[in-house]
């Protein structure tokens, strides 16, 4: 006969076992380690038969999808996982994610949020830097030898004192103003809802944003709701004199209508370090003088994929031990 004490010592969370967790794409390289090697996670190739077979003999049994914020659960894959319960994203984005319908089944989802913060922030502030101030076609001048042949490099943008508009101002928004702050800009900002306290110039569209502001520097979270926010008219009203840096995702900007805008000189120049469609490039984009371009290496400091590995790893533990997220989105 059962007793009290046995069912007492029964842990209230059954284990999850390694067949039952999923790495979807490629991960940064600890985290690939820790699940094939303490969890015994599968792994779900890219593509090909290889990942049918996978699907068709595993998905059933999967309940926990460990992710990168680039490759996600889409639509697509999450259906192939009938038993899904949780998805932990490597990255603060989980655009690739198809989140509506997470909700709708009621799976958690985790995300990698402030650890990454200054870094991001850093990265704006370098490419803001270098786009107006042109120095990585400086550089390439004192390379090609271009400056010992007696010419001098072309004038460009005071980086201090303007005024930029921030496009999104959620955790790394802000933590680019404050930078800014130090270069004695005039911060303005739009974003969904107005923040009260913020003490920067809020506007109600990206529009009026971008008509405002000598620099549009984009930081609003990818997804459906900011796909295409950046379109013609909003590139339009940054001017001819006028700059946009992305350090969010691609899929903010109108890139057909940007690379107009840049060869037509309707826009200064651009600094991005997303792409609609990474790691390609939209075509002609790499031609173009007066844009700097970044491989997405935002977050890329040993120490922030470091922590952003870490707190993956936790949420992970964390979901198996007592199915809570530590940074869930919802
Ligand atoms: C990562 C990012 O490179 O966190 C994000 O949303 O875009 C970057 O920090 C990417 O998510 C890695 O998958």
């Amino acid at each position: 006969m059962p007793t009290n004490a046995s069912a007492q010592s029964r842990p209230a969370h059954p284990p999850i076992s390694g067949d039952a967790i999923l790495q979807v794409g490629p991960v940064n390289p600890a985290v690939a380690q820790s699940l094939s090697r303490k969890f015994g996670a599968l792994e779900l190739p890219d593509a090909g038969p290889a990942r049918e077979a996978l699907l068709e003999a595993r998905g059933a049994q999967i309940r926990v999808a460990v992710c990168s914020g680039r490759v996600g659960v889409d639509t697509e894959l999450m259906l192939r996982l009938p038993r899904l319960e949780a998805i932990i994203n490597f990255g603060v984005g989980y655009d690739a994610t198809d989140i509506e319908l997470a909700r709708e089944r009621g799976i958690a989802v985790s995300n990698t949020p402030d650890v990454l913060t200054n870094c991001v922030a850093d990265t704006a502030l370098g490419l803001y830097l270098n786009t107006l101030r042109s120095l990585p076609a400086a550089e390439r001048f004192v390379r090609d030898g271009s400056w010992t042949s007696g010419q001098n490099f072309r004038l460009t943008k005071r980086a201090s004192g303007t005024r930029v508009g921030i496009l999104g101002l959620g955790r790394i928004g802000q933590a680019i103003a404050v930078r800014l702050q130090a270069f004695g800009c005039e911060i303005h900002y739009h974003n969904r809802s107005e923040k009260q306290g913020a003490g920067y110039t809020y506007h109600s569209s990206a529009v009026s944003l971008a008509a405002a502001t000598d620099v549009l520097m984009i930081a609003a979270a990818g997804g459906p709701h900011s796909a295409g926010l950046v379109d013609r008219e909003v590139i339009e009203a940054v001017g001819p004199q006028g700059f946009i840096i992305n350090i969010a995702r691609g899929s903010v900007i109108d890139e057909t209508a940007l690379l107009e805008a840049l060869r037509s000189g309707a826009v200064a120049g651009a600094g991005l370090d997303v792409f609609a469609n990474e790691p390609h490039l939209p075509p002609g984009l790499l031609e173009l003088e007066n844009v700097v371009l970044l491989p997405h290496v935002g977050s890329g400091t040993i120490e922030t994929r470091r922590d952003m590995a870490a707190l993956t790893l936790e949420n992970l533990r964390s979901y198996l031990t007592d199915r809570t997220l530590l940074t869930p989105i919802f």
